[in-house]
């Protein structure tokens, strides 16, 4: 197994993450993660970067500088690599790397290469994401995913991106939570969302000169799921035509949905939220999960969180054990390895962060024992950052950071992940 992960890097960084030590399987996965429009800064070609700006907005603030990331990209891998994980997860925009249709930034690919290669000289195993939540400007004035030839798009940025960095990875997301307008879309204040979105895009589409602006957030999925598995599959043949060997799959928006009493609807919701998605990673090398709550189903949908429950900063319930459930069901429906590629909580309470890590850990030991491939820890994440339209307010990140002067600190919280990272044991 390690051999296939690390199959493509050098000597000296398999050493590094191949560890010895531990009740985990060697070469497991101990990472954080970040997003490129949410700690990189000034993102200007991008969808997301009009949406923040045009009035109507839905978004509590602009994303702005974010942590700065792309100028501070060195510090913050040095910082993973110092915390003893072994590997870092961050995403390509591929709004810099591709400015205008057809026409791709050598300086921006080279940037990205950088990446990898400052993740290697620190012995980290480099997980990229092709696309995460945002797209470039000028896609989403075509109409984003909700064209037809948006498959076709994507796969040619995979392909360029593959040719500059792929001979160096270890890992490779295609999209990150592209079932995440589903989720959206169920939730009970979505009538609400979608109205206030429609007059946003409305406004960007004026802005941009186009008659249908589109972006992966906030549309109706019904319009975009065919198109964006279409861009998955041949997203996923263009990275593996290489460089490199390494696994590719999507990466999934997932809660523990558990069923209430007898009859409930947990098993139809999950149907909805994440049957096609699956089936797409079941066409993939692996499945990655994204948890950050459950959601208890009842009869006729979703009960509200128990009373006295703790919440997070998102008024999500705090429920560290949701991994164990969403771990188990990716993996029976999917027969594929696991990554958590995403796993974390929104909390000023930097204890609350530290309990959460231990509970969580303890899950996927347990799925672990009962025998089920999972291959990594990734937490979300790595900074505190742009939390989309909840803006800075949301504090999900291992390392602080000075909205003022970017300096970065990290927490106990990062100490302790990478306690268990360098042990290699839960
Ligand atoms: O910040 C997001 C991330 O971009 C995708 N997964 C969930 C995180 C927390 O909401």
């Amino acid at each position: 197994m390690a051999a296939t992960m690390l199959g493509a890097l050098s000597v000296g960084a398999r050493k590094a993450f191949a560890q010895k030590r531990g009740n985990l399987p060697k070469g497991f996965l101990w990472g954080a993660a970040t997003a490129g429009h949410q700690v990189e800064g000034n993102n200007t070609g991008s969808d997301i970067w009009l949406l923040e700006r045009v009035k109507p907005t839905i978004f509590s603030e602009p994303s702005g500088s974010a942590a700065d990331s792309y100028n501070r990209y060195v510090e913050d891998i040095n910082i993973v690599a110092e915390l003893g994980l072994n590997c870092y997860r961050f995403s390509a925009e591929w709004a810099r790397i591709e400015t205008e249709k057809g026409q791709f930034s050598q300086s921006a690919l080279d940037h990205y290469s950088r990446m990898v290669d400052q993740c290697l000289a620190k012995g980290l195993a480099p997980v990229l994401t092709y696309s995460h939540f945002s797209t470039p400007r000028w896609f989403a004035a075509l109409g984003g995913f909700e064209e037809k030839d948006s498959a076709e798009m994507f796969a040619r940025y995979a392909d360029r991106l593959t040719r500059t960095v792929g001979d160096r990875l270890a890992l490779a997301i295609t999209f990150n939570e592209p079932n995440i307008a589903r989720q959206l879309a169920a939730m009970p204040a979505f009538g609400e969302l979608r109205k206030a979105a429609g007059q946003m895009f409305a406004s960007a589409a004026r802005e941009a000169g186009s008659n249908h602006f589109s972006s992966s957030l906030f549309v109706d999925p019904d319009r975009t799921e065919s198109n964006m598995l279409a861009a998955h599959r041949a997203g996923y043949q263009a990275i593996k035509a290489g460089p490199g060997s390494f696994l590719v799959g999507p990466s999934l928006a997932i809660a523990d949905e558990q069923g209430v009493g007898d009859v409930n609807q947990a098993e139809e919701k999950r149907r909805t939220l994440y049957g096609a998605w699956l089936e797409a990673a079941r066409g993939s090398d692996f499945v990655g999960v994204q948890t950050y709550t459950r959601n208890l189903v009842g009869p006729d949908g979703d009960l509200p969180i128990p009373e006295n429950a703790e919440r997070t900063q998102m008024e999500s319930e705090f429920y560290p054990s949701a991994v164990g459930g969403t771990i188990r069901y990716a993996a029976a429906i999917t027969g594929k390895p696991v990554y958590v590629t995403e796993n974390g909580v929104a909390t000023e309470d930097d204890t609350r962060r530290v309990a959460y890590i231990d509970g969580a850990l303890r899950e996927v030991r347990r799925c672990i024992d009962d025998g089920i491939d999972v291959r990594g820890y990734i937490h979300w994440s790595l900074l505190d950052n742009f939390e989309w339209v909840l803006g800075y307010r949301p504090k999900f990140g291992l390392v602080s950071v000075d909205r003022g002067t970017f300096r970065r600190t990290p927490k106990p919280s990062a100490l302790h992940l990478g306690r268990y990272a360098r042990s290699n044991r839960i």
